[in-house]
């Protein structure tokens, strides 16, 4: 049930913030950070797979789950919350995307310039110099070698333990401090320090509202629509 107020309230925003995690990729048919893993990774975690720590103990299998997970993207497209989001921010100029996903679905929903505050995974880049490195066929079962120092290939996405990109911390926080709402979509509220996005957001005055067919810890500050993103975003668009 949309309370009309909310919808009133979408109405009269300016700057909206939509701030998403796996949950919205989640009826595109890609598996999110808490599903359990499928095939040959159904024993691993990601959150031991996706550290420095496991790269270096053993760079092909990390490279080779990377690779297992950009083969999985060439077989999902954008679900009907990545087009709502998308037609959302067309009729909100002044709306911010902050995503924690480093999927492409939202670019491919077209939204314009999805702030990716954990990477992409269809970037790479050099583990030892840094410089970036071209993409490679994702059948491809060894990290290619860093042309400047002789490294090895890594995806370009923010690792636990690693920092977050600064300009795309920056821009996230400073969109936070003037949103009027924050929109939170799929997230578990988990993962620090991007889960403080909405909360700077809150303590700056923003109406927070979750979207997430699960309790997450964003329940008491939030207006909550429980449900799926791809039913609730599209029923929520169609009402303004
Ligand atoms: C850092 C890229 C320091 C890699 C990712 C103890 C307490 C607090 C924090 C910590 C702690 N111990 C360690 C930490 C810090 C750690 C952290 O937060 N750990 C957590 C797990 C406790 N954070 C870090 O390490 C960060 N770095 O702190 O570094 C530092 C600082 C300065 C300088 C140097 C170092 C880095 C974190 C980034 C990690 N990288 N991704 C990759 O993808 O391979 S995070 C990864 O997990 C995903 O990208 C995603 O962001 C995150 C999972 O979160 P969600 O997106 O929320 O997804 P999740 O599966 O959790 O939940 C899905 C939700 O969707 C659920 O709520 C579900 O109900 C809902 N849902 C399901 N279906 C639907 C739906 N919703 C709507 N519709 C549906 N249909
Ligand atoms: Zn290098």
């Amino acid at each position: 049930m949309v309370p009309a107020a909310l919808v009133e309230a979408l109405r009269a925003a300016k700057r909206v913030m939509f701030f998403t995690g796996a949950g919205v990729s989640a009826e595109s048919g890609l598996p999110t950070f808490r599903d359990a893993q499928t095939g040959l990774w159904a024993n691993y975690k990601p959150q031991d797979l996706a550290t420095p720590e496991a790269f270096a103990r053993d760079p092909e299998m990390v490279w080779r789950w990377y690779q297992w997970r950009r083969r999985v993207h060439a077989d999902v497209a954008p679900n009907p919350a990545h087009h709502a989001i998308a037609a959302f921010e067309a009729r909100l100029p002044e709306s911010v995307l902050v995503t924690q996903n480093v999927d492409r679905l939202h670019e491919l929903a077209g939204s314009p310039a999805p702030i990716h505050l954990h990477g992409s995974v269809f970037r790479n880049k050099c583990a030892s110099c840094g410089v970036a490195m071209p993409e490679v066929p994702h059948d491809l079962e060894t990290p290619p070698r860093c042309e400047v120092c002789g490294g090895l290939c890594r995806p370009d996405v923010v690792w636990f333990g690693e920092g977050l990109p600064q300009d795309e911390w920056k821009t996230a926080l400073a969109a936070a401090e003037r949103a009027e709402i924050v929109l939170s979509i799929g997230t578990s509220a988990t993962v620090h320090p991007a889960a403080r996005i909405p909360l700077v957001a809150r303590e700056a005055g923003a109406l927070v509202v979750q979207v997430n067919p699960e309790v997450t810890p964003f329940d008491r500050i939030a207006l909550n629509l429980r449900g799926p993103a791809g039913v609730v975003l599209p029923d929520l668009l169609s009402r303004l």
